[in-house]
């Protein structure tokens, strides 16, 4: 089920589409994201192609005409994969096929496929792998439909129907057999967690390519894969780590997009635990990336989705190292000053008013105001030990200069 590297060195088109949901600048970062993913998942995109449309079309997503201009440029550039931003029914991805010849893709099974390609361990593999078949398990169910619909008919029902039923039952026993799995690593994972005893959980969340595995390994000085690709990091790492003489759990674990597949949602359950279960929450934000609010949401809503929205969390803006405003010429009367052009200095102070002195700006790389950062994890951590062990307070020493 898990093919390996199925679009490298392939290349690539994207196609967007703008409505009244998403106007032309969205879809453009949403393309540039899109971008990313490909080249994630081993692709080079040579082309985008975007088409402003209110209602889709049902056929093949975008109009006639631009499908034909597609069409063109995928045969003439030697196109493996189409790669569409916007999640295709399965007629519409059958039809596409048909016209284009080449693979199509859409984001979430783009995101299947990074997935399945940096799975490296079996509990990954196993939960990617259910991913995929729940991802699929509709689409089948809209292949056969059309075939039934093309046989149609007296006489046809019975074979025709017998075949979605073994290919369904197939696909469904895959499911179960891998829940069942997972189930079972699950439970041994459970008495893991069980068994680190009572020291307070902190977990590190947020977007993709964030610098998650990068503070991780600051801070724990442990040696945690990270690179400037999507979804680096799959499996959740935990470390203890010291901060002056108080000791916690510090986890690291898979990184959240946008319309990140629910199907992933669900089989990553397990990884995701690891939040759930934690006291408290370091929130990664990739301050110097121009879309970095919008990328607060999409974990938030993640978070929500999971029931971790009411958790004790520090929002940690990394990468300050990298952030560049916009300057607006002082004799420009025209532009108007937006938050592309606010200094680091200002987005602190509107930050700080927001959630006060849960925010903390650094850079993991650099190792700028790593001390702060230490301090205020080290005070939260504490705050939530003393409050589970009132009477245990020979932690904590009188000066805590030397984290
Ligand atoms: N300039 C700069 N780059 C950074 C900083 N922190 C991390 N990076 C880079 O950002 C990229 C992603 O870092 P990771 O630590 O892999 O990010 P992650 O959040 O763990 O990503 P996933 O595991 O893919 O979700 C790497 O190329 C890092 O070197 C920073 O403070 N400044
Ligand atoms: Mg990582």
């Amino acid at each position: 089920m898990i093919e390996k590297n199925s679009i490298e060195h392939e290349k690539a088109v994207l196609i967007g589409v703008i409505n009244r949901e998403q106007n032309e600048e969205k879809v453009s970062e949403f393309l540039d994201e899109l971008e990313f993913l490909t080249y994630t998942a081993g692709g080079e995109v040579v082309k985008r192609f975007v088409q402003r449309m209110d209602v889709p079309n049902p056929k093949t997503l975008i109009g006639s005409g631009k499908m034909e201009e597609v069409q063109a440029f995928v045969k003439a550039n030697d196109i493996g994969s189409v790669i569409f931003d916007d999640e295709l029914t399965p007629a519409q991805q059958r039809n596409i096929e048909k016209l284009l010849r080449c693979k199509i893709v859409d984001r979430t099974s783009l995101i299947l496929d990074i997935f399945a390609q940096r799975a490296q361990t079996s509990y990954a593999r196993t939960q990617v792998e259910l991913a995929q078949y729940e991802y699929l398990l509709p689409r089948l169910t809209g292949l056969w439909t059309h075939l039934e619909r093309q046989r149609g008919g007296i006489g046809m029902r019975g074979p025709g129907e017998t075949e979605i039923e073994t290919d369904r039952r197939i696909v469904r026993d895959r499911i179960s057999l891998l829940k069942k799995k997972l189930e079972k690593i699950d439970r041994q994972m459970e008495t893991q967690r069980g068994n680190r005893g009572a020291l307070v959980r902190v977990a590190l969340v947020g977007y993709t390519n964030v610098g998650k595995s990068t503070l991780m390994n600051v801070i724990s000085k442990s040696e945690v894969f990270a690179e400037n690709k999507l979804f680096a990091t799959l499996d959740t790492t935990v470390r203890k780590v010291v901060i002056g003489n108080l000791p916690f759990l510090l986890s690291d674990t898979v990184g959240f997009i946008r319309k990140l597949p629910t199907q992933l949602v669900e089989s990553f359950k397990s990884t995701l635990d690891e939040v759930r279960e934690a006291d408290l929450l370091l929130h990664v934000v990739d301050i110097s990336h121009p879309q970095f609010e919008e990328h607060i949401d999409s974990v938030n809503k993640i978070l929500h989705e999971i029931g971790c929205s009411d958790k004790n969390t520090i929002m940690v803006f990394n990468k300050i190292d990298q952030y560049r405003h916009e300057v607006i010429d002082s004799d420009d009367l025209v532009t108007e000053k937006t938050e592309r052009h606010f200094t680091i200095e200002e987005w602190k102070r509107t930050w700080m008013q927001r959630v006060g002195d849960k925010a903390i700006f650094i850079s993991a790389l650099n190792k700028q105001n790593l001390d702060e950062f230490r301090k205020r994890v080290y005070d939260e951590v504490r705050d939530i030990h003393v409050t589970r062990f009132p009477y245990n307070n020979f932690l904590y020493p009188e000066h805590l200069d030397e984290y």
